[in-house]
């Protein structure tokens, strides 16, 4: 199981700590072997290394497209060393064996997410790095593999306990890590031209990325879990810039997320606006003239759920907002930016984790969502419906005015965030209710009329919001039922999508109530 070590392979965009390996491989007597680069930085360490031409006889051509394209090269890392054709092989053409590549490939995902020029993108398109890595991962029965700093050392101890030889269960996990790799570097290749060509299809995309962070676990403490970046500079949780506290949990960067794609349906350049996130739902939205306002106004519509939620704003966090958020327990605060004001008072909070993402994510912009499913996955172009661009048709006597209409636009935009069956009273640009999940909508109407209730009795209000307010239903009401109970609660307008058979029997119940209501034929639904 043993295989001994004799010459090795070096080629690497990353240059970092490949001196110290290449010099402990040379101090076991292990020959080195090199390409252009990596051989001038490894004989400038005062290394004995041999270039890679005086193997393929070639020199490297076409700017280093051509320079370990070679048999001698994929030769000496294919053969299988006990066979006696590979190796009458071997003597005939003058390939000899390379027992281990430390291979790295051109940083394209670096470049991509610098936002190279489409020639210099194209360009670190890696070729014969992965032909490498494949062959020697391929031939891991023979072959020891490294494509990642990362596995340096663990090698470098290996070959110590091996006194020069790599086990074969280590060959065989360092080959797994290699295929990740090269599957990983195409995904991102394929999803990069997928995304200069504005193309959507499934066809021109594959599911792939990065492995960013391993967790201690999942949802529950019992699954396993890790975070993978797909590339996509989309600001986000996974673009941010995490200034304090221990790292995110599983489902941190799920709320989080959910958090900041919500509120980044609110322009900043229209209102400051905050959004809290508590499973991956929202329990309170609202916007205001100030930051600070708008995150009292959120909190108001739910302070109880807010406990040890999740804050995202649409705008540069104040000092005044930030000592307001840090009254209470919370997880993590998003943003686009934080003035040091902020951050010096949210630094007094060690377990408070502050991110900032330098922007707002476009939330017409295309992408896709995934799930999986019992043996595969299901992939989905993300919902970029906007109210703005939906035409909203009154259907019943009565017209929404026009503070109720910026209020039914505002509830659209929130039930797209929210769990079906969705019911979202919004009033004076901050929720009243949000009724979330349910299996029937009824009861999701239901609960968003009790939630507002609760908040007037905590807030101490004459009423609940949901008097006067304007409410949305993510997908049709099937029966009247539904705008009866938001009737109930006290809402004055409606929107929703309409289309089912007892449209009319709604819009009847709706204009004997005085209520005005919109269809906008477009479902946000969200499962
Ligand atoms: O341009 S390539 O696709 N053609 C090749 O033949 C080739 N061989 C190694 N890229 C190739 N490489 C890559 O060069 C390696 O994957 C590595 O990333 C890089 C190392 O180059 P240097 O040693 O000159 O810095």
């Amino acid at each position: 199981d043993l295989v001994n070590i004799r010459t090795a392979l070096l080629s690497v965009s990353d240059k970092q700590g490949i001196v110290e390996f290449a010099t402990a491989l040379a101090a076991r007597g292990i020959k080195l072997l090199s390409t252009g680069g990596t051989h001038k930085a490894l004989a400038a360490a005062g290394l004995e290394v041999t270039d890679v031409s005086s193997v393929t006889g070639f020199p490297e051509i076409m700017d280093g497209r051509v320079k370990t394209l070679h048999p001698n090269v994929h030769g000496g890392l294919l053969a299988i060393r006990d066979d006696e054709d590979h190796q009458a092989a071997m003597s005939q053409h003058g390939i000899e064996s390379i027992d281990l590549a430390v291979i790295n490939l051109y940083p394209f995902e670096k470049v991509r997410a610098a936002g190279g020029d489409y020639p210099t993108t194209v360009e670190n398109i890696d070729i014969g790095g992965p032909a490498m890595i494949r062959a020697a991962a391929k031939n891991h029965a023979y072959v020891t593999v490294l494509t990642d700093p990362a596995d340096y050392d663990e090698v470098t101890q290996a070959l110590e306990a091996g006194n020069g030889a790599i086990h074969y269960t280590l060959r065989q996990q360092l080959a797994a890590r290699a295929y990740a790799r090269t599957a990983a570097y195409d995904a991102a290749i394929s999803n990069w031209f997928a995304e200069a060509l504005a193309i959507e299809t499934p066809r021109h995309r594959t599911l792939g990325g990065t492995l960013r962070q391993e967790m201690r676990y999942g949802e529950n403490p019992h699954q396993s879990a890790a975070f993978y970046v797909t590339g996509d500079k989309r600001p986000g949780v996974a673009n941010a810039v995490q200034h304090q506290g221990k790292q995110l949990s599983y489902n941190n960067i799920n709320d989080t997320d959910a958090a900041f794609e919500l509120v980044a349906e609110f322009s900043p350049s229209v209102s400051p606006a905050c959004a809290i996130i508590k499973h991956a739902n929202p329990c309170g939205v609202a916007r205001a003239e100030t930051l600070t306002e708008a995150y009292r106004r959120a909190l108001a519509c739910d302070s109880q759920s807010a406990f040890g939620g999740i804050v995202a704003l649409n705008q540069m966090l104040d000092g005044e907002t930030a000592s307001e958020i840090v009254k209470l327990f919370t997880e993590v605060i998003i943003a686009p930016d934080a003035d040091e004001e902020a951050k010096a008072i949210i630094a007094a909070k060690k377990n408070l984790r502050l991110l900032t993402t330098g922007g707002l994510p476009d939330p017409r912009a295309r992408g896709f969502n995934y799930r999986t499913v019992a043996g595969g996955f299901l992939v989905q172009g993300r919902d970029t419906a906007m109210i703005d661009e939906i035409e909203m048709k009154v259907v019943t006597e009565r017209a929404p005015t026009e503070t109720e209409i910026e209020d039914l636009k505002m509830a659209f935009a929130i039930a797209k965030h929210v769990k079906s069956n969705a019911i979202v009273y919004v009033k004076d640009g901050q929720t009243a209710g949000i009724g979330a999940g349910q299996m029937s909508r009824i009861d999701s109407a239901r609960i968003a009329a009790i939630k507002a209730e609760e908040a007037a009795r905590a807030a101490d209000w004459p009423e609940p919001k949901t008097k006067g307010s304007a409410v949305a239903s993510e997908a049709f009401f099937p029966f009247a039922d539904g705008l009866l109970s938001a009737v109930a609660a006290g809402a004055t307008a409606v929107i929703q999508p309409g289309g089912s058979i007892r449209d009319q029997e709604v819009i009847d119940a709706a204009n004997e109530n005085g209520v005005a209501m919109i269809f906008t034929g477009t479902r946000t639904f969200r499962h």
